[in-house]
């Protein structure tokens, strides 16, 4: 396994910031946040991460950071199975965390798309909304079923990761419409949408 080659491959993108929005906010009542987001421009592949440490404050914080410098520095080639297997050894010691990550390989107009516990991934398409599987567990605890799957991806869809500090059902897609995304977006739809009981974390992405 070829452990070494994506440690400096996964630097921080230059070119995909016009199609990404993100927005994270602590639980009110605590200084740091323990939703992560990160995202990555790799030679083949863009990919993007969100990681909800358990619980709030300071540990779930750490839990997420971790994940987050795990995956930044993971081989960005290896299946995302190899990658979780890594996140879930390196996040022993922590609290733990739901996780979901999604590589965009434009050249294939594909995604690969793998989660583990409770944290919610959509495909917004023109066709429809798709909610993206997880296993159940925790990265860092173990978990079972993990099964990354393969969709196809089309000009103008949404990807959207967000945190269990958004209810499930928020009508997230009905806010979009034919923009592109931005922080500021991500941010109104956090305010509009975010609980008072949880961190919460939304990543948007549209491809084109
Ligand atoms: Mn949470």
């Amino acid at each position: 396994m070829a452990l070494t080659s994506g440690l400096t491959a996964c630097k921080p993108p230059a070119g995909i910031q016009e199609r990404i929005g993100q927005a994270l906010r602590a639980m009110p009542g605590e200084t740091l946040c323990g939703d992560q987001i990160g995202w990555w421009m790799c030679p083949d592949r863009w990919r993007l991460a969100l990681a909800d440490g358990l619980g709030h404050g300071a540990e779930a914080h750490v839990a997420s950071a971790t994940a987050m410098r795990q995956i930044a520095g993971d081989d960005d080639e290896a299946p995302l199975a190899e990658l979780f297997a890594r996140c879930d050894r390196a996040l022993l010691d922590t609290r733990g965390v739901a996780l979901s990550v999604v590589d965009i390989l434009p050249a294939e107009s594909v995604i690969v798309q793998a989660a583990v516990g409770n944290i919610r991934t959509l495909l917004i398409q023109g066709s429809g909304t798709k909610r993206l599987g997880g296993a159940r567990g925790i990265v860092g605890a173990g978990f079972d079923g993990l099964r990354p799957e393969r969709l196809p991806i089309a000009p103008g869809d949404w990807l959207l990761l967000f945190s269990d500090g958004l209810p499930e059902n928020a009508d997230l897609a009905e806010a979009l419409g034919d923009v592109w995304p931005s922080d500021a977006l991500a941010e109104r739809l956090l305010n509009d949408w975010a609980c008072d009981h949880d961190d919460a974390g939304l990543l948007l992405y549209r491809h084109a």
